[in-house]
């Protein structure tokens, strides 16, 4: 099945926000926003802004009923600043006019009166001035510290991987409308309606029942509208709430890209340990996050980079620290894969410079370190139904990965200005939140008289095409054609406490609620038809729209069945919640089980290398992928597809620049590169490892949303490799994104 937005999608006929008749008398706003890094704000003059035609009012802190403070895990972040200034672009008031354009206009006139500091953008400099968004965290495993005299050998390194711009197509938007006795509505872009919601009514001062959060689609999230959604929707509700008037704000591309916090920029000091046949036997990592100058959802980043140290290897002794380093940034925020490919990452740098000293082969490493089903992860949990033996199996079996590796030696060795590189990486991506108070979810199932189905859910369509595999779900319970299900806008209203749609497990959680609800509506559905047919509801079936006895059709139609059981009084709606059981994690031991499952996979990933240019193209990827038992298969297909290439993109071309100042450099499309068709892979291939050993997976179908991203640091090594062909002198910096301008030094860099 396709997904149910295609059409729509294709024919513009979809509805973003900046789509939505516009009520009369709907105004519109622009922020005005720090222009400097860090400082202290002295006085703002609004006079000549103010008094431009069409422009109705300035709001800044003061106009705050509430409380001036949208921080979500921790309250160190206010919606408007007041005495001071943290980052270019953090928001200081609220410019409201009768267009979006005059309010632009109106922004350039305003002028501050500042005290500027000193800021301060890498975390390496937060961390040696001690500036912390949250208290260190710690896993440990074994005993790393006495495990090193074991080794026969040690290396230690940095491995420092780059941010990344979130660019969904659609920017960050909202649009609210006041109501009748104070109350307001708020459509908005975000993946989490209830973070909206909580903090709107935190900002006004007024109760979540008083305020209605819709979501209908987003063009697009990747984590970006996960917190950092809330803040425009916290304004223009800000701005009805006091006007009594709609107000709208979409936010243009630049205003988006420097406004935004984006992936962590992490600096990882690591130190390996080894036995003389490379069994990994210690491992060390001090990860120092660049968090921006707000906590956003930092401390929960850092939490995933820990759950992935050692991702798919296992290593009996380990000690992973994480700092959030406090810096004069815009907040880095939740980006797919949420801190654990900054941790993937840096163990695979590990066994690359292992590798590199020992003169033996990466893979031999990786291989023999690769983590066994039974074996224990860092915080606990113990690896179940782990299938990276198998994908190394299929991959061999299905590429013949010695053959791979000759030709591409063969290549190498037959061309001297053209060098090809080839690198294998394993993955193993932890489901759930890992804040298990966070993994639970509702549905609320309508059946109407005529036969038709209307569900709410608290998962937020933003392109995962997870409206598609609600109906799924509930078409598969009811055996109802799809047509006649709807599935509805996301609203806080009709689901009320939600977790926002994030860490892949939106389908899974609402999923498991929808199929839930259902299922008690199909049994309350039997019953009626049992008393139909005089007999045992055991012996009944609904298939295609037909009540079946002893499995033979009745002529009684799902449609009839509606009707009867409406006409007898019976309850044709049903609220249902579902909270993934088993799972649990002790903060203060920092072990548990904090994941429903894990996903696992591999990539082999052949470059080819300009050595003139420093120019370089994916050749060919391939994929061993368990995705469980795929629900559909054509929309996990191209979720790994789309989380590769950005994985790719994140690993090689897209690079973050801020000056000195923490100013955006990199703040538009002309200057900030995103893979384009040029930059894919010549070839993909993806191979899908099939098992049905997960329950706890919406109808065994794994989640498929952030695992394939961390495919794209395959691309990584397998660049570095090509440039070893060429310079054997190539010192291996771990340095991500590997641009062609690295590439190039690489090439001719001389020890
Ligand atoms: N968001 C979140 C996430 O709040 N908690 C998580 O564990 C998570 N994991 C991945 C992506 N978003
Ligand atoms: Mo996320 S990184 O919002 O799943």
């Amino acid at each position: 099945m396709k997904n149910i937005d295609s059409t729509s999608h294709l024919s513009g006929k979809s509805i973003f926000i900046d789509d939505m008749p516009e009520i009369q008398g709907t105004l519109f706003a622009s922020v005005v926003t720090s222009p400097i890094a860090h400082g202290k704000l002295l006085s703002i003059d609004f006079s000549e802004a103010e008094t431009l035609p069409g422009i109705l009012r300035i709001f800044t802190y003061r106009d705050i009923p509430g409380e001036n403070q949208i921080g979500g895990i921790i309250p160190d972040e206010p919606l408007f600043a007041e005495e001071e200034l943290h980052f270019v672009g953090q928001p200081v008031a609220l410019i409201v006019g009768k267009s979006d354009f005059i309010c632009q206009q109106a922004k350039q006139l305003v002028t501050f009166d500042m005290d500027i500091l000193h800021p301060v953008t890498t975390a390496t400099e937060a961390f040696e001035r001690n500036q912390f968004i949250s208290p260190p965290r710690t896993f440990k495993m074994g005993d790393a510290e006495s495990a090193w005299k074991d080794c026969a050998h040690v290396f230690e390194g940095t491995a420092e991987s780059g941010g990344q711009e979130h660019l969904y197509l659609e920017t960050q938007g909202a649009y609210a409308i006041p109501m009748e006795k104070g109350k307001l509505k708020i459509y908005a872009s975000t993946q989490g309606p209830t973070a909206i919601q909580k903090q709107t009514a935190r900002v006004l001062g007024i109760p979540m029942n008083q305020i209605e959060v819709d979501v209908n689609r987003l063009g697009g999230g990747f984590g970006g509208k996960e917190d950092q959604a809330t803040p425009w929707a916290v304004m223009v509700a800000l701005a009805a709430h006091h006007l009594k008037k709609p107000v709208k704000m979409i936010l243009s591309r630049h205003d988006d890209m420097y406004m935004t916090g984006k992936r962590h920029p992490y600096t990882t000091h690591f130190k390996i340990g080894l036995s003389k046949e490379n069994k990994i036997l210690a491992y060390e990592a001090n990860y120092l996050q660049n968090a921006g100058a707000a906590a956003d959802l930092s401390p929960a980043i850092t939490e995933r980079t820990l759950f992935h140290c050692t991702n798919s290897y296992f290593i009996p002794n380990v000690k992973a620290t994480v700092h959030s380093c406090k810096t004069n940034l815009p907040p880095n925020t939740a980006f797919r894969g949420f801190g654990a490919p900054q941790g993937m990452f840096a163990i695979e740098c590990a066994i690359h410079l292992a590798s590199k000293e020992l003169n033996v082969s990466v893979e031999e490493i990786q291989k023999i370190n690769l983590l066994k089903e039974g074996d224990v992860f860092p915080y606990g949990q113990k690896a179940q139904n782990v299938m990276l033996d198998n994908s190394w199996h299929l991959a061999d079996k299905q590429w013949n990965i010695a053959k791979l590796q000759e030709d591409i030696n063969q290549y190498n060795a037959q061309h001297s200005l053209k060098k090809k590189g080839f690198s294998i990486f394993p993955i193993t991506f932890g489901v759930s939140f890992t804040n298990t108070v966070m993994n639970h979810a509702r549905a609320l199932v309508h059946i109407y008289q005529d036969g038709s189905v209307g569900i709410s859910t608290g998962a937020v369509e933003m392109g995962q095409s997870v409206n598609t595999k609600m109906m799924q779900v509930a078409a598969g319970v009811f055996s109802i054609d799809m047509h006649k299900i709807n599935i509805e806008s996301t609203n806080t209203t009709r689901v009320a406490n939600t977790s926002p749609s994030a860490a892949s497990s939106t389908a899974d959680l609402n999923g498991k609620a929808v199929q839930m609800a259902c299922n008690a509506l199909l049994s309350r559905l039997k019953k009626v038809a049992a008393k139909l047919v005089s007999g045992n509801e055991e012996a009944l079936d609904i298939k295609n729209e037909e009540v079946f006895f002893n499995k033979k059709p009745t002529g009684i139609t799902w449609k009839e069945l509606v009707k009867t059981a409406f006409l007898q009084r019976i309850s044709l709606s049903e609220s249902s919640h579902y909270a993934t059981p088993e799972i649990h994690f002790d903060k203060s031991a920092e072990k548990g089980h904090p994941f429903a499952y894990h996903v696992y996979g591999l990539v082999l990933t052949t470059v080819l290398t300009d050595c003139l240019r420093g120019t370089y193209e994916i050749e060919d990827v391939k994929i061993v992928h368990d995705f469980g038992k795929s629900m559909n298969q054509e929309i996990d297909l191209g979720q790994v597809e789309g989380a590769l290439m950005q994985g790719i993109g994140w690993m090689t071309m897209e690079e973050i620049a801020y000056d000195k100042n923490g100013i955006l450099l990199s703040n538009a499309l002309s200057t900030y590169k995103v893979p384009d068709l040029y930059s894919a892979p010549k070839s993909v291939e993806i191979i899908p490892l099939e098992n049905e050993s997960d329950n706890l997976a919406i109808l065994k179908s794994k989640a498929v949303g952030e695992p394939p991203f961390n495919y794209g640091i395959g691309a990584y090594f397998a660049i570095q490799q090509a440039i070893k062909a060429f310079n054997p002198d190539y010192s291996m910096a771990f340095n991500a994104p590997m641009t062609p301008e690295k590439v190039l030094m690489g090439l001719y860099e001389q020890t």
